[in-house]
Protein backbone atom coordinates (compact mmCIF):
# COMPACT_ATOMS: atom_id res chain seq x y z
CA UNK A 1 0.00 0.00 0.00
CA UNK A 2 1.25 3.32 -0.64
CA UNK A 3 2.76 5.72 2.55
CA UNK A 4 1.09 9.16 2.79
CA UNK A 5 4.34 10.94 4.88
CA UNK A 6 2.41 14.02 6.84
CA UNK A 7 2.01 16.31 9.71
CA UNK A 8 -1.16 15.92 10.89
CA UNK A 9 -1.35 20.27 11.04
CA UNK A 10 0.22 20.61 7.68
CA UNK A 11 -2.29 22.05 5.11
CA UNK A 12 -0.60 20.79 2.33
CA UNK A 13 -0.64 17.03 3.83
CA UNK A 14 -4.69 17.96 4.66
CA UNK A 15 -4.90 18.46 0.41
CA UNK A 16 -3.88 15.76 -0.49
CA UNK A 17 -5.25 13.40 2.45
CA UNK A 18 -8.68 14.72 0.99
CA UNK A 19 -7.50 14.10 -2.60
CA UNK A 20 -6.88 10.51 -1.76
CA UNK A 21 -10.22 9.82 0.54
CA UNK A 22 -12.22 11.34 -2.62
CA UNK A 23 -10.21 9.22 -5.25
CA UNK A 24 -11.04 6.22 -3.06
CA UNK A 25 -7.28 5.59 -3.24
CA UNK A 26 -5.97 3.61 0.07
CA UNK A 27 -2.21 4.52 1.93
CA UNK A 28 -1.09 4.13 5.19
CA UNK A 29 -0.66 8.15 6.63
CA UNK A 30 2.73 8.23 8.48
CA UNK A 31 3.41 11.11 10.79
CA UNK A 32 6.76 12.73 10.65
CA UNK A 33 6.87 16.32 11.78
CA UNK A 34 9.91 17.51 9.51
CA UNK A 35 10.92 20.02 11.85
CA UNK A 36 11.30 16.79 14.68
CA UNK A 37 14.78 16.34 14.92
CA UNK A 38 14.84 12.98 14.73
CA UNK A 39 12.45 12.89 11.35
CA UNK A 40 12.92 10.34 8.26
CA UNK A 41 11.38 12.98 5.58
CA UNK A 42 14.87 14.23 4.23
CA UNK A 43 15.46 10.09 2.94
CA UNK A 44 12.19 10.38 1.07
CA UNK A 45 12.03 14.10 -0.41
CA UNK A 46 15.82 15.78 -0.53
CA UNK A 47 13.79 19.43 0.20
CA UNK A 48 12.71 18.08 3.81
CA UNK A 49 8.95 19.35 3.59
CA UNK A 50 6.19 17.05 3.96
CA UNK A 51 3.83 15.49 2.46
CA UNK A 52 5.43 13.17 0.68
CA UNK A 53 4.22 9.97 -1.40
CA UNK A 54 5.71 6.89 -1.25
CA UNK A 55 4.53 4.52 -4.04
CA UNK A 56 4.70 0.79 -3.74
CA UNK A 57 8.15 -0.02 -5.50
CA UNK A 58 9.63 3.10 -3.10
CA UNK A 59 9.65 5.99 -5.66
CA UNK A 60 8.52 9.08 -3.97
CA UNK A 61 6.66 11.64 -5.00
CA UNK A 62 6.54 15.62 -3.95
CA UNK A 63 5.46 18.43 -3.46
CA UNK A 64 1.35 17.88 -3.17
CA UNK A 65 0.68 19.52 -6.16
CA UNK A 66 2.11 17.08 -7.95
CA UNK A 67 0.97 14.18 -5.79
CA UNK A 68 -2.88 15.56 -6.40
CA UNK A 69 -2.17 15.29 -10.01
CA UNK A 70 -0.83 11.41 -9.99
CA UNK A 71 -3.64 10.32 -7.39
CA UNK A 72 -5.87 12.19 -10.09
CA UNK A 73 -4.90 10.30 -12.66
CA UNK A 74 -4.45 7.12 -11.52
CA UNK A 75 -8.08 6.00 -9.98
CA UNK A 76 -11.14 7.07 -12.76
CA UNK A 77 -13.50 7.92 -9.49
CA UNK A 78 -14.18 12.10 -8.67
CA UNK A 79 -12.59 13.44 -11.35
CA UNK A 80 -10.99 16.60 -9.55
CA UNK A 81 -8.46 18.19 -12.04
CA UNK A 82 -10.19 19.00 -15.53
CA UNK A 83 -8.76 17.46 -18.96
CA UNK A 84 -9.31 20.34 -20.71
CA UNK A 85 -6.85 23.06 -20.82
CA UNK A 86 -8.82 26.29 -19.89
CA UNK A 87 -10.65 24.93 -17.08
CA UNK A 88 -7.77 22.70 -15.96
CA UNK A 89 -5.87 26.05 -15.76
CA UNK A 90 -8.29 27.84 -13.86
CA UNK A 91 -8.00 24.77 -11.27
CA UNK A 92 -4.08 25.57 -10.76
CA UNK A 93 -4.62 28.82 -10.44
CA UNK A 94 -6.42 28.84 -7.36
CA UNK A 95 -4.45 26.07 -6.34
CA UNK A 96 -1.39 27.87 -6.30
CA UNK A 97 -3.07 30.89 -5.02
CA UNK A 98 -4.66 29.14 -1.68
CA UNK A 99 -1.15 27.27 -1.65
CA UNK A 100 0.76 30.70 -1.68
CA UNK A 101 -1.59 31.50 1.07
CA UNK A 102 -0.47 28.40 3.18
CA UNK A 103 3.63 29.29 2.41
CA UNK A 104 3.36 32.76 3.74
CA UNK A 105 1.23 31.37 7.04
CA UNK A 106 3.64 28.67 7.59
CA UNK A 107 6.32 31.33 7.20
CA UNK A 108 4.83 33.75 10.20
CA UNK A 109 4.20 30.53 12.22
CA UNK A 110 8.25 29.88 11.88
CA UNK A 111 9.36 33.52 12.12
CA UNK A 112 7.23 33.57 15.39
CA UNK A 113 9.01 30.84 17.12
CA UNK A 114 12.19 32.41 16.54
CA UNK A 115 13.39 34.46 20.19
CA UNK A 116 11.59 38.03 19.71
CA UNK A 117 14.96 39.98 19.06
CA UNK A 118 15.37 38.16 15.62
CA UNK A 119 12.21 38.73 14.17
CA UNK A 120 11.57 40.82 11.68
CA UNK A 121 7.78 42.84 12.13
CA UNK A 122 8.74 44.32 8.70
CA UNK A 123 8.61 40.60 6.82
CA UNK A 124 5.80 39.50 8.77
CA UNK A 125 3.72 42.26 7.40
CA UNK A 126 4.82 41.62 4.13
CA UNK A 127 3.02 37.72 4.77
CA UNK A 128 -0.14 39.34 6.09
CA UNK A 129 -0.23 41.46 3.16
CA UNK A 130 -0.20 37.98 0.72
CA UNK A 131 -2.05 36.18 3.12
CA UNK A 132 -4.78 39.47 3.18
CA UNK A 133 -4.85 39.95 -0.59
CA UNK A 134 -4.99 36.41 -1.44
CA UNK A 135 -7.83 35.88 0.34
CA UNK A 136 -9.66 38.81 -1.18
CA UNK A 137 -8.73 37.64 -4.37
CA UNK A 138 -10.40 33.88 -3.46
CA UNK A 139 -13.88 36.12 -2.37
CA UNK A 140 -13.61 37.65 -5.60
CA UNK A 141 -12.99 35.12 -7.82
CA UNK A 142 -15.37 33.02 -5.98
CA UNK A 143 -18.43 35.31 -6.42
CA UNK A 144 -21.95 34.38 -5.98
CA UNK A 145 -20.96 30.45 -6.70
CA UNK A 146 -20.99 27.53 -4.66
CA UNK A 147 -17.75 26.05 -6.26
CA UNK A 148 -14.71 27.91 -7.25
CA UNK A 149 -14.55 26.32 -10.83
CA UNK A 150 -17.28 25.13 -13.08
CA UNK A 151 -20.64 24.83 -10.63
CA UNK A 152 -18.36 21.78 -9.66
CA UNK A 153 -16.47 20.64 -6.69
CA UNK A 154 -13.25 20.17 -7.74
CA UNK A 155 -9.14 20.47 -6.34
CA UNK A 156 -9.69 24.29 -6.52
CA UNK A 157 -12.46 24.21 -3.71
CA UNK A 158 -10.17 21.31 -1.82
CA UNK A 159 -7.24 23.39 -2.01
CA UNK A 160 -9.27 26.66 -0.44
CA UNK A 161 -10.66 25.14 2.32
CA UNK A 162 -7.12 23.54 3.46
CA UNK A 163 -6.03 27.33 3.55
CA UNK A 164 -9.27 28.33 5.49
CA UNK A 165 -8.93 25.39 8.00
CA UNK A 166 -4.92 26.46 8.23
CA UNK A 167 -5.87 29.96 9.12
CA UNK A 168 -8.04 29.02 11.71
CA UNK A 169 -5.56 26.69 12.91
CA UNK A 170 -2.56 29.29 13.35
CA UNK A 171 -4.37 32.82 13.26
CA UNK A 172 -7.61 32.47 15.00
CA UNK A 173 -9.04 35.35 16.31
CA UNK A 174 -5.69 37.53 13.92
CA UNK A 175 -7.48 37.19 10.74
CA UNK A 176 -11.55 37.14 10.66
CA UNK A 177 -11.78 36.11 7.70
CA UNK A 178 -14.86 34.83 8.14
CA UNK A 179 -16.92 37.99 8.97
CA UNK A 180 -14.61 39.68 6.06
CA UNK A 181 -14.99 37.20 3.19
CA UNK A 182 -18.81 35.77 3.76
CA UNK A 183 -18.66 33.63 0.73
CA UNK A 184 -15.73 32.26 1.64
CA UNK A 185 -17.01 31.16 5.39
CA UNK A 186 -19.86 29.90 3.51
CA UNK A 187 -17.89 27.52 1.01
CA UNK A 188 -16.15 26.52 3.97
CA UNK A 189 -19.04 25.86 5.86
CA UNK A 190 -20.19 23.48 3.08
CA UNK A 191 -16.39 21.69 2.32
CA UNK A 192 -17.26 20.90 6.63
CA UNK A 193 -20.15 18.43 5.39
CA UNK A 194 -18.27 16.04 3.76
CA UNK A 195 -16.20 13.18 5.51
CA UNK A 196 -12.88 13.64 3.80
CA UNK A 197 -13.19 17.46 5.51
CA UNK A 198 -13.91 16.82 8.71
CA UNK A 199 -11.87 13.91 8.94
CA UNK A 200 -8.77 15.59 8.19
CA UNK A 201 -10.02 18.56 10.28
CA UNK A 202 -6.06 20.20 11.90
N1 LIG B 1 5.03 23.36 -1.88
C1 LIG B 1 5.07 22.31 -0.89
C2 LIG B 1 5.03 22.93 0.49
C3 LIG B 1 5.22 21.90 1.58
C4 LIG B 1 5.55 22.54 2.92
O1 LIG B 1 5.94 23.71 3.01
N2 LIG B 1 5.39 21.75 3.98
C5 LIG B 1 5.75 22.22 5.29
C6 LIG B 1 4.72 21.71 6.31
S1 LIG B 1 3.23 22.63 6.18
C7 LIG B 1 7.08 21.60 5.68
O2 LIG B 1 7.27 20.43 5.49
N3 LIG B 1 7.99 22.41 6.22
C8 LIG B 1 9.26 21.95 6.68
C9 LIG B 1 10.40 22.74 6.09
O3 LIG B 1 10.14 23.67 5.30
O4 LIG B 1 11.53 22.42 6.42
C10 LIG B 1 3.88 21.36 -1.12
O5 LIG B 1 2.91 21.78 -1.76
O6 LIG B 1 3.95 20.20 -0.73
Amino acid sequence: MPKLIASLTSPFARKVRIVATEKHIEFELVIDPPAAPDTHVPEFNPLGKVPVWVMDDGHSLFDSRVICEHLDNISPAHPLIPREHRPRIAVKRWEALADGINDAAALIFMERKRPAAQQSPEWIARQFGKIQRGLAAMATDLGPRDWCCEHNYTLADIAVGCALGYLDLRFSGEIDWRRNHPTLSELYDRLMQLPSFKDSAP
